[in-house]
């Protein structure tokens, strides 16, 4: 599938455009089509071939032609045309933290800096700090950005940038005045992944230098022990990497005046696109909205509260994870918005392993912890024989766990323990147990744990024929990506969808940080399918059950409201959901 590689030759226009200068429609016109190519969850090319690409919204002809041209031949004439007008490094100072296509022309132009080193040795020269709209402290800012660079692996998982925002908030709630903390950016709107953490905060007025002074919280951050390398540390805003368990992590922490605050909350938040719809719709009702507020002339008609800046711009309140400019903006104008699933709204869990395979506590010990959350069910789901890694059942021990989760069930009170299991998809698509052992569970859950690098129509056929199969309740981790390790199979996702929807199947929205995985856009196109959504941690120990927000973030990401999900059943519509499957 070719559509990340087109988005990217589409951005990469739009951001040539940007350094030599041309004009503003154009480029925002191309970051569109980047964005709804790098959004769409069917191949483009499949699209293009059967001529419904340009039914595509917002695909108009001249892009149409450039996306045919690339098919055909390989390269869009446009592109290698712009590439030809630039030195063939200058793209890549792009990748420093700090530098946009802005900074990257400016330096161009008047410096005739055209790669990372050049601009390395512009920095030690003194020449960048002395580029009006640089400065010494931008420079430096600029130098650490490319050490950073140099040093760092990319984008990391939420799980990770979590603990960088609990340590930063942490130390910036002792210090005295301190009023609001809100984390921002992409961490607020629970992307998979982060590149850098946001967090802004207000205090109450405080005379310069006294203790919660703009200054003085950025001082507090900037020397916190767990920072590693102080990036920027400027009067309202710094910029440092916090040394987490796990790995480095970039923290920006902007002091804001709380008549902004909420303005400002909307701003950093982002996300971008979603930002720039805002900003045009401010501008048609003649407002200018920045992140100090919403303002009419000179006048400000809204700042102190988020909430009221939607509502002045005529728009319901959007609720951060939808926030990425896919239809929200749209929704919010017709108060169309989905009532997003809650954490509260969950019922229990599908997916928990135990000592049986490769987890590390006793189903009983599961059954307090997911009491202790309020849940009526959890299903453990341990691995089949196939998984002899994860020291999968055998069919006899199978039976045998069966046997002692009812058991169980007949001391428990409040709790019922589901007897479930997460068994193999094998190669030929048929499951490591036979229908007979399936029929005595009350949930199953199927995987794919091997061969993951096969060919599309392979992975797809495996999958499609597991959901045939009656006592198959839900495919577990659908694409099998593991974030920053492992690509997701080449798997044709809407095929999937379709046969889920057929076979009265759901799909997981698997929680674990490193998988989320049904993915956010593509629990909208199962939603939108009718698609049922049955969030599962992935639990290997008590703990484990806590991983469960990431799942109904994920799921609330992709629109899902607490019908589209399986979770939120009770245990007797649970047993009811399962039996029309089984009895169709
Ligand atoms: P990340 O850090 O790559 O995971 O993604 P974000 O969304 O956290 O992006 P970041 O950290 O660069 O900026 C935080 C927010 O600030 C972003 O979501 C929207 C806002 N923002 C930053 N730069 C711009 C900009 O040039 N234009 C607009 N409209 N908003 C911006
Ligand atoms: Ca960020
Ligand atoms: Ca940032
Ligand atoms: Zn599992």
């Amino acid at each position: 599938m070719k559509n990340a590689a087109l988005s990217e030759l589409f951005e990469q226009m739009a951001d040539i455009m940007e350094i030599i200068g041309e004009d503003r429609f154009r480029i925002n016109s191309y970051r569109r089509i980047a964005r709804i190519i790098s959004d769409m969850p069917t191949d483009i090319e499949i699209l293009l071939a059967t001529d419904r690409l340009a039914k595509v919204p917002g695909i108009g002809k001249s892009s149409l032609a450039k996306i045919e041209e690339f098919f055909k031949t390989g390269s869009i004439t446009a592109h290698q045309e712009l590439l030809a007008r630039i030195p063939p490094h200058l793209l890549e100072l792009l990748t420093i933290p700090g530098m946009g296509p802005k900074g990257v022309k400016a330096v161009y132009e008047r410096l005739n800096v055209t790669s990372v080193a050049e601009l390395k040795s512009a920095i030690q020269t003194g020449r960048l700090a002395e580029l009006p709209g640089f400065g010494e402290k931008k420079a430096a800012a600029i130098a650490r950005g490319i050490e950073f660079l140099e040093k760092s692996t990319g984008r990391i998982r939420l799980d990770q940038a979590l603990e960088a925002a609990h340590m930063v908030t942490e130390c910036l709630w002792d210090i005295p005045r301190i009023e609001r903390i809100q984390p921002a950016g992409s961490l607020r709107r629970r992307a998979e992944t982060i590149g850098d953490v946001d967090i802004l905060v207000s205090a109450r007025k405080a005379k310069a230098r006294a203790k919660g002074a703009p200054e003085q919280i950025i001082q507090s951050f900037t020397t916190a022990p767990f920072i590693r390398e102080v990036l920027a540390a400027g009067q309202t805003k710094g910029s440092a990497v916090v040394e987490t368990l796990t790995c480095p992590v970039q923290v920006d922490v902007r002091v804001v005046s709380p008549d902004s605050f909420g303005a400002a909350a909307q701003y950093f938040t982002g996300s971008k696109e979603h930002n720039v719809r805002l900003r045009e719709i401010a501008i048609k009702a003649k407002l200018k909205l920045n992140e100090y507020g919403l303002f009419k002339g000179d006048k400000k008609v809204a700042g102190p509260v988020e909430e009221e800046i939607y509502q002045k711009l005529g728009l319901d309140y959007i609720d951060p994870l939808l926030r990425e400019d896919r239809g929200e903006v749209e929704a919010a104008k017709e108060h169309a918005l989905p009532e997003l699933i809650d954490l509260a709204d969950i019922k229990g869990d599908f997916h928990a392993h135990t000592l049986a395979s490769d987890g590390s506590c006793e189903p009983s010990e599961l059954a307090e912890a997911a009491r202790a959350l309020d849940y009526k069910y959890i299903c453990i789901a341990d691995h089949s024989r196939s998984s002899a890694i994860a020291n999968g059942l055998s069919p006899k021990r199978l039976a045998a766990q069966i046997k002692q989760i009812r058991k169980l069930n007949d001391k428990l009170k409040g709790i019922t323990v589901l007897a479930g299991s997460e068994v193999d998809i094998l190669a030929d698509g048929s499951l490591d147990f036979d229908d007979k052992l399936l029929a005595d569970l009350d949930f199953v859950i199927a995987s794919i744990h091997s061969g993951l690098a096969s060919p599309r129509e392979k992975v797809t056929t495996r999958t499609l024929k597991a959901m045939d199969n009656p006592y198959v309740n839900c495919i577990a981790h659908p694409s099998g990506r593991l974030l920053g390790q492992r690509e997701a199979m080449d798997i044709d996702m809407p095929a999937v969808i379709q046969h889920a929807a057929q076979t009265h199947t759901a799909l997981e929205v698997n929680a674990n940080p490193y998988r989320l995985d049904l993915k956010d856009t593509h629990c909208k196109i199962a939603i939108e399918a009718n698609v049922k959504l049955a969030i599962g941690t992935d639990a290997h120990s008590a703990q484990g059950l806590g991983l469960m927000p990431f799942g109904v973030a994920t799921a609330a990401r992709g629109w899902a409201t607490k019908a589209d999900v399986l979770n939120t059943l009770t245990g007797r519509q649970l047993k009811a959901w399962v039996k029309a499957k089984r009895t169709k």
